[in-house]
């Protein structure tokens, strides 16, 4: 068997790139390993055969020769270690570029998926309209920081890395909320990012099959 990945059978951002599956089917466009994907629906998600692949129930999970992983970050970790393209060869700048890949999902990602989670589901509670510009808020801290460090570099740390490709898919995310173009150097990185054809390529494929049939092209 070749590599499987999961995905989404409709992703509710109707073809924004915005659902996980598309950073690793980025990360497997960079590295240039073929895939397949097997598209789930939120029932198939929640079900035995799915929770023994993923055990919250979600999405991606990747299969290849017996070997299942989850977790987005341990994904992108593993191709990068064993395929070229996503890694530097420097044992010490491929253990910084594995700390901007921790620093993506840990530090910078929560405070968006906390303004994701005032927004969508806890919209409607009394005290949504007092938490949401402190959460805003909290982002900003975190972006003003990001790009300081960045400064007028290309990408964070010398060449593109598996670092760069799980910040900018992080980015990507507060997007939607307008505070990412509150960042203009921000902003340009993850133009940079989705600039490079493994995104594209990893674009389109999702899009073939999130977006509205009026718009897939
Ligand atoms: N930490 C895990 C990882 O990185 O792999 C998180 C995986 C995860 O959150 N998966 C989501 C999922 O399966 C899909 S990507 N959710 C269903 C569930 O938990 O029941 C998150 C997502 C969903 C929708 C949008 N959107 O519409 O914009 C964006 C991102």
């Amino acid at each position: 068997m070749g590599i499987v990945i999961t995905a989404f059978e409709r992703s509710p951002d109707g073809g924004k790139g915005l659902a996980r599956d598309t950073r690793v089917r980025w990360a497997l466009e960079e590295t240039g390993k073929p895939y397949d994907v097997r598209l789930v629906s939120f029932e198939a998600m929640k079900a035995p055969p799915h929770i023994a692949l993923q055990p919250f129930g979600q999405i991606p999970t990747y299969e290849e020769d017996g070997l299942v992983l989850f977790e987005t970050g341990s994904i992108v970790l593993y191709l990068a270690e064993r395929h070229a393209g996503l890694f530097p060869t420097d044992t010490d700048a491929r253990a910084r570029a594995i700390s901007w890949m921790f620093a993506a999902v840990n530090t910078i990602e929560p405070p968006i998926l906390d303004l994701v989670t005032v927004r969508i589901i806890e919209g409607d509670r009394p005290w949504a309209a007092e938490r949401l510009p402190l959460v805003a808020d909290r982002i900003r801290n975190r972006f003003k920081q990001l790009s300081a460090r960045l400064g007028d570099s290309e990408w964070l740390d010398g060449d593109f890395s598996a670092g760069d490709l799980m910040m900018a898919s992080v980015l990507l995310r507060a997007r939607p909320s307008g505070i990412l173009d509150e960042f203009p150097a921000l902003a340009a990185y993850v133009a940079r990012a989705e600039a490079r054809p493994a995104y594209q390529r990893a674009f389109a494929a999702q899009l073939a099959i999130n977006a509205p049939a009026s718009s897939a092209g």
